[in-house]
């Protein structure tokens, strides 16, 4: 007897769920499937699950392919199961590929062809909580901008859209997309969420057509250098009622809003300093950002912490050539000071702190990935340390949020305003 075990959360159970149990069955004699359970789904990182776990296991029930049904409750768990049932094959979808080749001591893994394009069957339009999500690139360097959407309930990755007809057919081959478009028009039509993923002198035109077709945006930032264009741009995002979002993942971390809003609210005393530092290598090892677009994370940041306020901008820039290799950029507010370092190619510590006429609070490192902070209040016998589940490069919780803005469950009190957005843009113009 072959027996053959397969995982998943088989949330808004859809045609690719039905096929992939099919196929497994198929594959021996006794089925186990394992349906996440929800603690081990947020200790994956797996978000906006919709279904609840009597619902997920009934719906795989009423396939009819499962000999057995288990709850998947912890990390780790697979390589347990498999000894205990004595699993001879491990399947899983395909755009799995690669991550579970650890298990192949244990048993055969078989990689089941993911179903493509399920978004636009029937099983779509009966449900409105799927959303295609497509990608505009000019590259092929994904920046896992394809599996991390896929681990937020509800998304589907789709397709690809490139001014490169060959990038847009390679790309959709390598992350087994169902369509690479150098269409444009073609492309927005069974897309409800675009990533504009282009370099900035491009940016503008592409989400100005997404948003005329009515689709949501998430744009790497800055979308133009133009800050009057910029407001245009914005308003008639809202004019549409479509959700645009920057592509700044620290704004939607859980951690980030924490530190937010007990910066703000007075826990360390009145703001007197911010120092940040980032580089582009730290920051992600093949970024394709030029010094503008990364200098945009920090300026947004501190732009949030201590507001769009402030009195003068002052830069350093060091050069290569033609390029920005290094910069450091200081704010004065009338009693505070905020420090931003950028650097392209140097390491620099990629630190954060934020002093307070009472305390203060720093991120180690990688503060944009905003895991974790520690608080001290000099009143207080002990610093207070703040973290909270992050997975993956961050991006995922960019999604959940603008899902969950779309499906108009919350709407995030961290978000860039109108007029933090001319801020950030009129400071990026006074860098120079
Ligand atoms: N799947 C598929 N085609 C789709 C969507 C999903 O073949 N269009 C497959 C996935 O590859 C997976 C299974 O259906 O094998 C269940 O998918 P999900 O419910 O999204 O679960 P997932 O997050 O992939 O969890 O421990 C859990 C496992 O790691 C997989």
């Amino acid at each position: 007897m072959t027996t053959v075990i397969t995982y998943g959360t088989f949330d808004l159970f859809h045609q690719g769920h039905y096929n992939l149990l099919k196929r497994a069955k198929e594959l021996g004699d006794f089925l186990i499937v394992g349906v996440t359970g929800e603690t081990y789904d947020v200790e994956r990182g797996k978000l906006s699950v919709q279904d609840s776990l009597a619902t997920r296991i009934e719906n795989v029930k009423a396939t009819g392919f499962a000999d057995k049904i288990i709850v998947e409750e912890y990390l780790g768990q697979k390589i347990p199961d498999i000894i205990k049932y004595h699993v001879d094959i491990f399947a899983i979808g395909s755009d799995w590929k690669g991550k579970f080749d650890h298990i192949g001591k244990y048993c055969q893994i078989v990689y089941l062809e993911r179903t493509k394009n399920i978004s636009s069957t029937l099983l779509r339009e009966s449900n409105m909580s799927i959303y295609n999500f497509g990608i505009v690139t000019d590259s092929l360097y994904d920046n896992e901008t394809v599996i991390e959407p896929k681990i937020v309930s509800g998304i589907h990755v789709e397709s690809v859209y490139s001014p490169k007809p060959d990038v847009a057919k390679q790309f959709s081959e390598i992350y087994e997309l169902n369509a690479g478009f150098s269409n444009y028009k073609e492309f927005l039509q069974d897309t409800d969420i675009v990533y504009i993923k282009m370099p900035r002198n491009q940016r503008k035109e592409y989400v100005v057509e997404a948003i005329r077709n009515k689709k949501h945006v998430i744009c790497d930032m800055p979308i133009t250098m133009d800050a009057e264009e910029e407001q245009e741009i914005l308003n008639y995002a809202n004019r549409n009622g479509v959700s645009l979002f920057c592509n700044v993942m620290t704004l939607y971390q859980h951690a980030f809003g924490q530190l937010l809003w007990m910066a703000r609210g007075n826990l360390i005393g009145d703001l007197v300093s911010i120092k940040c530092s980032i580089s582009r290598s730290a920051f992600d090892k093949k970024c394709e950002f030029d010094f503008m677009d990364l200098a945009y994370y920090p300026i947004c940041v501190i732009t949030k912490i201590m507001g769009s306020e402030y009195d003068s901008v002052h830069s350093k820039l060091i050069k290569d050539g033609e390029e920005i290799a290094y910069g450091v950029i200081t704010f004065d507010y009338q009693n505070a000071v905020a420090v931003a370092e950028v650097s392209m190619d140097l390491d620099v510590s990629g630190s954060m702190t934020i002093v307070g006429t009472n305390g203060e609070i720093t991120i180690p490192e990688d503060w944009w990935r905003m895991g974790y902070f520690k608080l001290r209040n000099w009143s207080e016998p002990r610093a207070k340390h703040y973290s909270s589940n992050f997975e993956g490069n961050g991006f995922r919780y960019l999604i959940q949020a603008i899902l969950s803005d779309i499906r108009m469950e919350s709407s995030d009190t961290t978000r860039i305003t109108l007029s933090e957005h001319r801020s950030i843009t009129e400071i990026l113009n006074m860098v120079q």
